[in-house]
């Protein structure tokens, strides 16, 4: 029996990223990306691993298509690994890559999955990085023209697009914090990459307006449900700050055309420099927001919590635990980050682009993994996103990270998320328990 129903035209999906599956990071003309650089440098990433082979998912790619037509998802999101298709990130483009994903975009079809194509999932092309990549503001320019690339051979056939995923952890972890690609420890620059992502996002939606595209095009942001230690107004302050800086500066952004006042105050010198216009171009409409959704946080006032002086801490309640990622298990924290968006910025489409978990994944002797975790975990999740579209929110999709266990960025292959084992020895697949009760959940549109 079916207890909670979706909309007939509920879009169950996955979600995968380039660098993160793909693999063949040298082959057939692809050029450097700051994240091959990055994890090719000792003591990056734990155990020093790299994307070099991954799930070899560029080899494989139509037996994980056969992958998704058994679990019966209705859309696949992936992205596009820019330094495969402009191996400099601008000029000459490379026709295989380009081949790799209207191939990959066909294989789909073929079979009734929509595909969801996001342009950029962190790996900047390494020759922009030399030019300075985000903080140059000749990136948004390049950015541009190679999402004109990818429309122009793809758009005719894909019609749900998102431009970036998670700008804040470019922003804040690869320039701020240095524990992702490019590795840079200076918050100063963060602020100005921030400004520059959303003008490449907005600058894109714009270009593809002007082509008379019909499909919808949006942005993926990750937000977490965070919330104030206590009524202190010092906490209050600083869980706003962190607010302000986890979600707001982007959504302000995007939907009111400017950049929360009490983060900019907060921040004084180390604001963007921002031309006359940008605001109105990162402003442009979009037709979804894409939220990526994994975790509860606490924020409380701390005088050494870095220069947002907050102190976070991840909050769960004791019947849902933590993952293995040590995140806090938060289902209702889902909603809650749902009603806030709608509060403050209105009724726009949204899409649970990315949500899911790393459990310990054991597998027996034939590599099957019984993840009950991962399953209780999800009916959770997706509880609240039905308790979402009940209480009138525009909740137009759910995609579970992730199809395949791929590499977890400096965390390497540790951490497994997927719906289906990926044994790195052989690279065979093994769907778990989990990946035969979302193909039901989806089968019967409901659980
Ligand atoms: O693996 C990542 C993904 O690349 C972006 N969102 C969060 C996932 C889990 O950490």
């Amino acid at each position: 029996m079916v207890n909670k129903q979706f909309p007939p035209d509920f879009l169950w999906g996955v979600s995968t990223s380039a660098y993160q599956i793909e693999g063949a990071w040298n082959e057939e003309g692809k050029g450097e990306s700051i994240w091959d650089r990055y994890s090719h440098q000792p003591n990056h990433i734990l155990n020093n691993g790299n994307g070099d082979i991954a799930c070899d998912h560029y080899h494989s790619m139509p037996q994980d298509v056969a992958l998704l037509k058994e679990l019966g998802v209705k859309s696949y999101r992936f992205s596009v690994s820019w330094s495969r298709v402009l191996p400099l990130g601008f000029g000459e483009k490379n026709q295989k890559g380009l081949d790799f994903y209207k191939k990959l975009v066909d294989e789909l079809l073929s079979v009734n999955i929509k595909p969801f194509i996001t342009l950029y999932h962190w790996d900047l092309p390494q020759a922009l990085q030399d030019r300075g990549g985000w903080v140059n503001r000749d990136t948004v320019s390049h950015f541009t023209d190679y999402a004109n690339l990818i429309f122009s051979s793809l758009a005719d056939r894909v019609d749900m697009w998102a431009t970036h995923n998670e700008p804040r952890v470019v922003s804040f972890i690869g320039y701020g914090n240095a524990t992702m690609a490019p590795g840079i420890a200076d918050f100063s620059k963060s602020y100005q990459v921030t400004h520059h992502l959303l003008l490449a996002h907005g600058s894109t939606v714009q270009e593809y307006r002007k082509n008379g595209y019909h499909g919808d095009i949006g942005i993926v942001l990750d937000s977490e449900h965070s919330f104030p230690a206590s009524f202190h107004p010092e906490d209050l302050l600083a869980w706003q700050r962190y607010y302000e800086q986890d979600t707001g500066i982007f959504t302000d952004a995007l939907f009111l055309g400017k950049y929360p006042d009490l983060l900019m105050n907060w921040i004084g010198p180390m604001q963007p420099e921002i031309k006359p216009g940008d605001m109105e171009i990162i402003r442009e409409p979009i037709d979804f927001l894409g939220i990526n959704y994994y975790r509860g946080m606490e924020v409380s006032f701390h005088q050494t919590g870095g220069y947002l002086k907050c102190k976070t801490r991840h909050e769960t309640l004791p019947m849902w635990g933590y993952t293995e990622m040590g995140w806090g298990i938060h289902p209702k924290g889902l909603l809650m980050v749902l009603k806030n968006l709608k509060e403050r910025y209105g009724d726009i489409p949204l899409v649970i682009s990315e949500s899911g978990c790393a459990t310990r994944d054991i597998g027996d002797e034939a590599g099957y993994v019984d993840d009950q975790e991962r399953i209780d975990y999800l009916r959770m999740h997706f509880e609240s996103g039905w308790h979402a579209i009940q209480s009138g929110i525009n909740l137009k999709g759910y995609y579970v990270w992730s199809l395949m266990d791929n590499f977890e960025w400096s965390q390497g292959y540790s951490p497994r998320f997927g719906l289906v084992r990926v044994n790195y020895d052989s690279l065979g697949r093994i769907p778990k328990k989990s990946f035969y009760w979302y193909q039901n959940v989806i089968s019967k549109n409901g659980f």
